[in-house]
């Protein structure tokens, strides 16, 4: 980013890392979710995983909310309250399972999620950047997987609902408000940020796949 300047809008920044976004939203993992053929333990890594993620995701937002101007303190507070609900998804489904989310995470995901708390270092756009982008990616990379094959209708659903895109646009829009305001090293923490994620959620699906 030091000779060029940084992207000034959402899509600038998809086209920008392109390569690195369809590896982060084609996976063998959601093709087999979307065949129903995926292994059961292959996707049992994938919730405990997941959940560890969201716990991390939480604290990470909250510190997005204390930082976000007026204009975006009523998105990103329902945001942190979905998030709660979530986890709480993800604890029925592991007891319905009988997952162990007290195990410590694997090393991609302590990855990760380090990454998404060093973002509180980091100008409010690329904190914002990266929960628009961590966001997006799912939305894209279950609608890969959809219509998704028993048992995982379910799972694919949460990540494809209308009011699920919603939210992914309203943070799209807000994104490119930031954007707009932001200092040309502000942009460029900004594209970095989002580098990082595409970068963080192509490894998640490659250890919630492969393993570690
Ligand atoms: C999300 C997620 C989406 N749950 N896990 C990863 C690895 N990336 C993105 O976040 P949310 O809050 O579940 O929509």
């Amino acid at each position: 980013m030091a000779d060029t300047m940084a992207p000034r809008v959402p899509e600038a920044l998809l086209r920008a890392y392109e390569k690195m976004w369809q590896e982060a939203t084609h996976h063998p993992f959601l093709e087999e979710v979307k065949a129903g053929t995926l292994a059961p333990e292959r996707f049992a890594r994938w919730l405990v995983e997941d959940y560890h993620f969201v716990r991390h995701l939480f604290k990470m937002q909250a510190r997005l909310a204390a930082a976000a101007p007026r204009r975006d303190i009523d998105l990103i507070s329902r945001g942190l309250r979905a998030l709660v609900d979530e986890l709480h998804w993800f604890e029925r489904n592991a007891r319905r399972l009988k997952l162990d989310l007290t195990l410590p995470m694997l090393p991609e995901c302590k990855a990760y999620t380090d990454f998404l708390h060093s973002l509180s270092y980091e100008p409010y756009v690329a904190q914002l950047v990266a929960l628009w982008a961590l966001e997006r990616a799912y939305l894209e990379s279950w609608q890969h997987a959809s219509p998704a094959a028993s048992p995982y209708e379910e799972f694919a659903r949460r990540w494809t609902s209308p009011e699920f895109e919603e939210y992914v646009q309203a943070l799209e829009q807000a994104v490119l408000q930031a954007l707009e305001d932001a200092a040309e090293h502000e942009r460029a923490a900004a594209a970095e940020a989002f580098y990082w994620v595409a970068y963080h959620e192509r490894r998640f699906w490659d250890m919630v796949y492969y393993g570690t």
